[in-house]
């Protein structure tokens, strides 16, 4: 490969003739942007204890009032796009928000896909589109993209949600904005009870007339049973993973990132092959090592990492007597609709 002219190598007369015509040789970044063999990822494999952050939110509970935050919400950042990007990758933005009781977080919608991860706490609701979604540990709660969604808090307890969103891609697209809108009124039926078990789902009389997202809470007890009864049926089965659907249309739950649960079995070490998407890593329960080309992370419950694309990830469950289970979120839909997706194996 021929090492291509910089640009300290061109007159500096010319270089200004350039600048004033808005014009810039290529030649001197061409590697840059086109490395050799593989990306050059600048999401850096990434560990955030939830023992560390938590004390810090629940600072902010007693810094910010809830009226002067929106949101009130520390953002998991990735160092290797800089902190004040607030990017875990490229496409995914990782956030720990806290709801104290009585608060009320007001009805907004907005371009970028989010979903929630309940991390603790009971008492909290959102309402997405006029259904109530109950928050409870575990449980995975859509607000896809301009969706109406507020969050309330009726109990007692501080509650904590990890908010995944597609907003570094929506933003970097000059895509991203939101409304704010009034206090929705709750409508009747809950996807998830209507859409309870897969293999079946309702018979529209006679046309669909449904949303385009059905099911907008996945319960945890149900996916953590289907996990069970999956690892169950087939023992020799590596990979105990379920993919978070649209129960409609079979396809991904959300456009942009891809939701997976992860049971790994007593003493189960699992490797992912290296993909072209990044990925992110949640512990629901139990305790694993997560190793991404010379670093292992320590994971606990309600710890969370984020690993490149184009690296295997392994993943070791540490208790030789109790399963793990993880959350899983990456930019496979993403790659994929942009044909750009690549296993390596
Ligand atoms: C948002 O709307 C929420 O509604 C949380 O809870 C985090 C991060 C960036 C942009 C919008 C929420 C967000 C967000």
């Amino acid at each position: 490969m021929n090492e291509l002219g910089r640009l300290d190598d061109l007159p500096v007369a010319y270089r200004e003739a350039l600048t004033r015509q808005n014009l810039v040789p290529l030649w001197p970044s061409l590697r840059a942007v086109l490395p050799p063999g593989k990306p050059q990822p600048r999401t850096r494999a990434t560990h955030w204890s939830y023992e560390a952050l938590r004390p810090l939110l629940l600072e902010a509970g007693e810094l910010t009032p809830i009226e002067r935050a929106e949101r009130r919400v520390l953002v998991l950042a990735n160092p290797g796009h800089g902190l004040e990007k607030m990017q875990a990758s490229a496409a995914m933005y990782l956030g720990m928000q806290l709801l104290l009781p009585g608060e009320w977080a007001p009805s907004h919608r907005h371009t970028p896909n989010a979903v929630r991860m309940i991390v603790e706490g009971s008492g909290a609701y959102t309402t997405v589109d006029g259904q109530k979604c109950p928050m409870s540990r575990g449980d995975l709660i859509l607000t896809p993209t301009g969706l109406w969604h507020e969050h309330g808090h009726d109990g007692t307890e501080p509650v904590v949600w990890l908010d995944v969103l597609d907003l570094p891609l929506v933003y970097y697209m000059e895509a991203s904005y939101h409304l704010d809108g009034p206090r929705q009124s709750v409508k009747p039926g809950q996807g998830e009870r209507g859409y309870a078990r897969g293999g079946v789902v309702p018979t529209p009389m006679f046309e669909r007339q449904g949303s385009a997202y059905p099911m907008l809470r996945y319960p945890w007890v149900d996916t953590r049973a289907a996990l069970e009864s999956l690892a169950a049926d087939q023992p020799a089965l590596d990979a105990v993973q379920v993919t978070y659907v649209n129960p409609e249309t079979g396809g991904h739950a959300q456009n942009i990132l891809g939701l997976y649960a992860l049971m790994l079995r007593p003493g189960q070490t699992l490797t992912l092959p290296a993909r072209s998407p990044a990925s992110v890593f949640h512990l629901i329960e139990g305790g694993i090592d997560v190793r991404v080309e010379d670093q292992t992370f320590t994971l606990a419950e309600a710890d969370t990492c984020c690993a490149p694309g184009y690296t295997a990830v392994t993943l070791r469950n540490r208790a030789a007597s109790a399963p793990a289970f993880i959350f899983i979120a990456d930019e496979t839909p993403l790659h994929r609709k942009l044909g750009v997706f690549e296993n390596r194996g």
